[in-house]
């Protein structure tokens, strides 16, 4: 039997789409598996299973999944005997310390003797230990936030990603305990098959990683100002330079990150560029 990569990502929920994506992106066709609880690769050897994400860290460590996707979150609460191997640029969300808006607040010490509602005890008493500050801490799995209204508790530690779930029910946030997004974690110890297809597989994330943050930019400059207009633009070894058909004119190609776009972009005006184009990137091999 051929070797297979296993992957579990969540079956329903935050991370669902942008995991199913993020395989497509990388080339990974999955189609007619979406309602069961496992599927197939078919020009990728991988199989998929989509579970609730609180199980796959178990899942990986156990080596039943080689891989999964799941929030750094869940990875630093569960602390399970799986590594993380490659961030991934969703399910961007905070762990907080929230209270009743109305209440004032000074510093973490106000925390001292609360009861404390939150799905992440273990996160919570680390970082409430390392402030030195003694609280309660009441562990319950959902709706976390209605916990102070209900009389449960004094405050509440729960992710943030928009601040309305919040905002809703009363509450202000006060301390950011952690800042997390999706991840890719692995087992500890893969065959040398499966850690050649997860190298393959993280070669195609880095690729769509890359691509994301990098435009593809085009634009027309008069032939004397082209020393200037190179000088701004990198490219990935340096831009390309091609004549236009009307002459003491060329046409520039290079590859910007988003950090700089527009930054780039104003003064390549300035130096009489004409006609830009910008255009994203698929996938990005250096
Ligand atoms: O069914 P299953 O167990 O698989 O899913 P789940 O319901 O346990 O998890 P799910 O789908 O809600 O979240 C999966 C992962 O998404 C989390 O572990 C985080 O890593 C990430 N993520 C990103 C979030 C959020 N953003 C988020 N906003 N997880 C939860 N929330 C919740 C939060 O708990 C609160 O209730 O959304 C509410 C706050 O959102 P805002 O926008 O109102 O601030
Ligand atoms: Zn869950």
């Amino acid at each position: 039997m051929s070797v297979k990569l296993k992957i579990a990502i969540q079956k329903s929920g935050r991370l669902h789409e942008d995991s199913v994506k993020l395989l497509r992106e990388c080339g990974i066709d999955l189609h007619n598996g979406w309602n069961k609880l496992k599927t197939e690769a078919s020009n990728f050897p991988m199989e998929i299973y989509f579970l609730r994400d609180d199980d796959i860290p178990q899942y990986v460590e156990d080596r039943v999944a080689d891989i999964g996707i799941v929030g750094k979150n869940l990875i630093l609460e569960k602390e399970k005997h799986v590594q993380i191997v490659e961030q991934l640029e969703f399910g961007k969300c905070r762990l907080s310390l929230a209270i009743p808006k109305d209440q004032n607040y000074t510093s973490i010490q106000d925390f001292q003797h609360k009861r404390i509602a939150t799905s992440y005890p273990h996160i919570l008493s680390t970082y409430l230990q390392q402030h030195q500050v003694q609280a309660e801490i009441h562990e319950i799995s959902g709706s976390v936030e209605i916990a102070p209204s209900i009389g449960l508790a004094d405050a509440i530690c729960d992710l943030v990603d928009s601040g309305s779930t919040l905002f809703m029910n009363g509450l202000r946030e006060v301390e950011t305990i952690l800042h997390s997004n999706a991840v890719l974690i692995s087992s500890m110890q893969l065959n040398s098959e499966v850690q050649d297809l997860l190298e393959q597989l993280r070669f195609r994330i880095q690729a769509v990683k890359k691509a994301q943050h990098n435009k593809y930019i085009l634009l027309n400059a008069p032939n004397d100002k082209l020393p200037e207009i190179i000088k701004l633009l990198p490219g990935m070894k340096s831009p390309t330079i091609l004549p236009l058909a009307e002459s003491g004119w060329s046409s520039v190609h290079a590859v910007i990150n988003e950090n700089d776009f527009w930054h780039i972009i104003e003064s390549l005006k300035k130096h009489g560029a004409q006609g830009i184009l910008v255009v994203p990137i698929e996938k990005m091999i250096v």
